[in-house]
């Protein structure tokens, strides 16, 4: 689908239930960017599935019209390896904050970038927790007064999430901005299109509970990544990672191919598992010859 005809037809992916965002969450800007995304690339609803944690952010798959599981705080990318094991004939995008990636969640983030899977992790990151009422989270600004930070603001460095997905390996390292729709959704497309594991943080204002990092503190602050930027070399994307405060790069940091744990086990490959017999079945076990054993 062109831009013109995504932007005239009814996108396919949005869903019939409308987000309970608040009005002018950071969140709206990426649904719109994603669910674009999908439509210009060709997808058909059927061909994708979203996986989530717990979260403002991870009620996401709700307000589209794909597959989506909406699992368990910090599991979103568990769930979204499970899937992509079984089912590789899915398009795999896990969605989530940043408490639920960043916290909670840190360990499978790490790992799923390690296993280099094909598939996309887009955390709404909003340096705050949301639907707990703005307790702060591992990318709070330090000394950001929150209810859990009332007195003299927080006091633990916040994580870089760009070049902690570098550390951890991960094969493709972008971060976009909400307030910047039509760069977010380019970038989205390429992650999507990805083949390994994609990460892009996306900067998404809570107007509710965050009056700090709000969209204006962030116009005047982030820039588009130009071409002289070469995405190729890891040591140019933690030079770029590093940057955060008057200026804040968005765009691609980092891009390669490598194999993922797929292509490296055998016993991965070529096998569509979620076609294939389950349990007892598959062995040619008589479920009722084992009940009348315990008789
Ligand atoms: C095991 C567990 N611990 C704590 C919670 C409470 N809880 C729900 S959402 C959340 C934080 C969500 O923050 P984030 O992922 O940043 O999402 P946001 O609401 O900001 O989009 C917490 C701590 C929970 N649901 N489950
Ligand atoms: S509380 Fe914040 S993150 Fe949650 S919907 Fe409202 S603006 Fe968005
Ligand atoms: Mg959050």
């Amino acid at each position: 689908m062109s831009e013109k005809e995504v932007k005239e037809e009814i996108n396919p992916f949005i869903g019939d239930v409308k987000p309970n965002w608040c009005l002018g969450c950071g969140n709206y800007g990426l649904l719109t960017a994603t669910t674009n995304a999908l439509a210009k690339l060709g997808f058909k609803p059927n061909e994708v599935v979203f996986t989530s944690g717990i979260g403002c952010s991870s009620n996401f798959p709700h307000w589209t019209s794909v597959y989506g599981i909406h699992s368990l705080h910090g599991r979103s990318l568990p769930v979204a390896m499970g899937v992509r094991l079984t089912n590789p004939t899915l398009t795999v995008i896990a969605v989530s904050g940043d408490g639920d990636t960043y916290g909670i969640g840190m360990g499978h983030f790490i790992h799923a970038a390690r296993r280099n899977l094909d598939m996309t992790c887009l955390v709404m990151n909003n340096q705050i927790n949301g639907l707990t009422t703005g307790q702060y989270s591992p990318t709070s600004q330090l000394g950001h007064i929150t209810i859990t930070s009332p007195l003299n603001g927080v006091d633990e460095y916040p994580i870089n999430p760009i070049s902690l997905a570098l550390g951890a390996g991960t094969s493709f390292v972008a971060r976009g901005f909400s307030g910047n729709r039509k760069h977010l959704q380019s970038i989205i497309e390429k992650a999507i299109q990805h083949k390994g594991f994609a990460f892009v943080d996306v900067l998404s204002p809570c107007v509710t509970f965050n009056r700090l990092n709000t969209y204006s503190w962030f116009r005047e602050r982030v820039y588009e990544l130009g071409d002289d930027h070469d995405t190729t070399n890891i040591c140019d994307g933690l030079i770029k990672a590093q940057e955060w405060g008057e200026k804040i790069p968005i765009g691609v940091f980092y891009q390669i191919m490598k194999p993922s744990l797929k292509d490296l086990d055998p016993t991965l490959q070529d096998r569509i598992p979620v076609n294939e017999p389950l349990g007892f079945k598959a062995q040619g076990i008589n479920i009722q010859d084992i009940l009348d054993e315990f008789r």
